[in-house]
């Protein structure tokens, strides 16, 4: 069996994708994520310059063998613009392989682990009135799990506050958005906004919250103390995570389960947080992560120290990396939630897929391969269009984290 051709499609309905065919001289092929957001043209490049040449002629069946040639091969190891390369390879050639053998994907990697994947979804409002009530939304769409995200007063753009209800994109602009930030502001409001919400809706649905980067280990670790009579089911990137060593100050303070990994791209960024029980889930994704491949090793590592999946799963990572971690979700023993931002009709609609939610669980379909596919002709009428994820500054104009 051979590879005969892989071509990179760049889409944009409503925002960029980019995504990885391969074709196979049995006239079975597979598709895989490879979008980076705000860098999608770096992936396009490195794939069709740098990979897509080394690819026609290899037998797809070599999952394995392929992933260990372009991870080793590029001598230049790791990095989110390499590892999506790889992970869109690697998932097209996990979907033939599913497609050749005639099953759904969790069923290719061991089976089913749980009838229905919980996910959480995105909440936010421009004020803690309007997140309360986008809360009760969610609850009432059925979601037994809800990450909750609020402007903040005297903070003029404070992340995770989208335009809309459903929807959320940051990636909003030609050049990136200058947003200013205050961690005094922060600090003082979250608590409030997490009181009002289980004063509102009581205990018995799971709420998040996401720090986003913004906070040094010692502020992280008196948000998580100040949250604990909250009950949250993670605060997720409290705190810059170069130095996995800064999250034994945040545990040392809190008892709040801390999740973290979303920018990370290899296991080497998670491992020292993993062994050293520094965190409670792991962000990681198929797409930013090196592909399935890469992925069930993290998590088969994290099972060692009780550290479960989370992955992320934001509008800006397709419906190929959705379909595909909701089987990944399906099978892994150690799996914890899984984000679920909703994409827009126009983006379901260039990628069909057969998974569904219903009653806060996403469901796989019984499709062969990741059950996602695209429409080729429907995704040419959406050309690329250049957008940006903001920057941030802080009040005197330092260059902050967004
Ligand atoms: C966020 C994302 O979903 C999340 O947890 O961190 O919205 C993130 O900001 C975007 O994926 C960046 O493109
Ligand atoms: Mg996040």
């Amino acid at each position: 069996m051979k590879i005969i051709s892989a071509r990179v499609i760049v889409t944009c309905p409503g925002r960029n994708f980019v995504t990885l065919k391969i074709e196979t001289d049995q006239g079975v092929y597979g598709i895989g994520d490879a979008t980076l957001n705000g860098r999608e043209l770096a992936v396009v490049s490195y794939l069709e310059d740098h990979v897509v040449p080394t690819l026609i002629g290899k037998d797809p069946r070599r999952i394995e063998d392929i992933w260990q040639y372009l991870y080793r091969g590029a001598y230049w190891r790791r990095g989110p613009v390499t590892m999506r390369a790889i992970a869109a390879v690697d998932v097209a050639l996990w979907d033939i392989k599913a497609k050749m053998a005639g099953m759904p994907l969790y069923d290719l990697l061991g089976g089913r682990s749980r009838d229905g994947v919980m996910v959480y979804g995105h909440a936010n409002g421009a004020d803690l009135g309007q997140t309360v009530d986008a809360v009760g939304r969610y609850i009432d769409m059925g979601y037994k799990a809800i990450r909750a995200q609020s402007g903040v007063p005297g903070i003029a753009m404070a992340y995770g506050v989208g335009r809309g209800t459903l929807h959320y994109e940051p990636a909003d602009a030609e050049l990136p958005t200058e947003t200013v930030w205050d961690t005094t502001k922060y600090l003082n409001f979250v608590p409030k906004l997490f009181e009002k919400l289980r004063d509102a809706y009581g205990f018995d649905h799971h709420l998040l919250h996401d720090g986003h980067h913004r906070l040094t280990p010692i502020e992280a670790g008196r948000l998580g103390k100040a949250l604990e009579p909250y009950s949250l089911f993670w605060l997720e990137d409290i705190t810059p995570a170069e130095n996995q060593e800064s999250f034994k100050l945040v545990r040392q303070h809190t008892t709040t389960p801390l999740a973290v990994g979303e920018i990370f791209n290899t296991i080497w960024d998670a491992k020292d947080l993993i062994q050293n029980q520094l965190i409670d889930y792991i962000r990681m994704t198929i797409v930013g992560s090196g592909g399935l491949t890469h992925l069930r090793r993290v998590a088969d590592f994290a099972s060692l120290y009780q550290v479960r999946t989370g992955c992320h799963g934001a509008t800006d990572l397709s419906p190929v990396t959705m379909g595909t971690a909701l089987h990944f979700d399906t099978w892994v023993p150690n799996f914890g939630i899984q984000e679920y931002m909703r994409h827009t009709e126009e983006t379901d609609a260039v990628f069909p897929h057969d998974y569904r939610f219903e009653d806060g669980f996403l469901h796989v379909g019984e499709t062969p391969g990741h059950g996602v596919d695209i429409d080729e002709s429907l995704a040419a009428r959406y050309p690329y269009k250049p957008a940006y994820l903001p920057v941030a500054r802080l009040e005197d104009g330092s260059m902050w984290n967004w």
